[in-house]
């Protein structure tokens, strides 16, 4: 009898071709931080996770805790690319802002989608090293919140849902705005799916 296969992640497919964003993220950016970054994520919490699963066969509780660091880091970078990816889509496809309860919910929150925008950038491109700059839901206070993350750290860690996200690691970046990260996060709206992030915000709402 084989041994039982356990799940791998697997890295999702892309919702769209890697010049889509052009001219806003080059496909040679969308191609190497897909098939390499995410992938080599996905690569990492696989194995962690089946050194977890052996150690947790040997009751091995040290090498347990000490692999924790590795699956937060590698399942972190997993799900943030994941969501980062459906958050974008071509310039003819993407909306120049929100719509609906989502727009009256940032309203409400930041008295403008204007306003909201210019403290979502301000706070991102201020994150210091890598990170991620998030557009969360606080289910407790049911309201929208503006946070940062340092490296692959869900944005679940802070006890809030993801709503919508912006990667500013430098290999987002680099190769097309060097050290200038306000230019690609300024830029970045222009490729925002606003249709699928109003979705995900109307599935908080009712998320339990
Ligand atoms: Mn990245």
């Amino acid at each position: 009898m084989s041994a039982p296969t356990s799940t791998k992640y697997q890295l999702p497919d892309l919702p769209y071709d890697f010049h889509a964003l052009e001219p806003v993220i080059s496909a040679e950016i969308m191609q190497l931080h897909y098939q390499k970054h995410h992938q080599t994520y996905v690569n990492n919490l696989n194995q962690a996770l089946e050194q977890y699963h052996d150690a947790e066969s040997k009751q091995d509780v040290a090498a347990m805790i000490a692999l924790q660091q590795a699956i937060k880091f590698n399942g972190g970078g997993h799900i943030n690319h994941a969501l980062f990816w459906s958050f974008l889509t071509s310039q003819n496809k993407a909306r120049k802002e929100p719509q609906g309860p989502l727009l009256k919910a940032i309203e409400e929150e930041f008295t403008s989608f204007d306003k909201y925008k210019e403290k979502f950038q301000q706070q991102t491109v201020a994150i210091q090293g890598s990170g991620w700059g998030w557009l969360g839901y606080n289910k407790a206070l049911k309201r929208l919140e503006i946070s940062t993350c340092a490296n692959q750290d869900p944005l679940s860690s802070k006890g809030l849902i993801p709503i919508f996200g912006v990667d500013v690691w430098e290999h987002a970046y680099y190769l097309q705005y060097k050290n200038v990260r306000g230019d690609y996060v300024k830029a970045l709206w222009q490729v925002v799916h606003w249709e699928a992030i109003e979705a995900r915000y109307q599935k908080a709402l009712l998320h339990p």
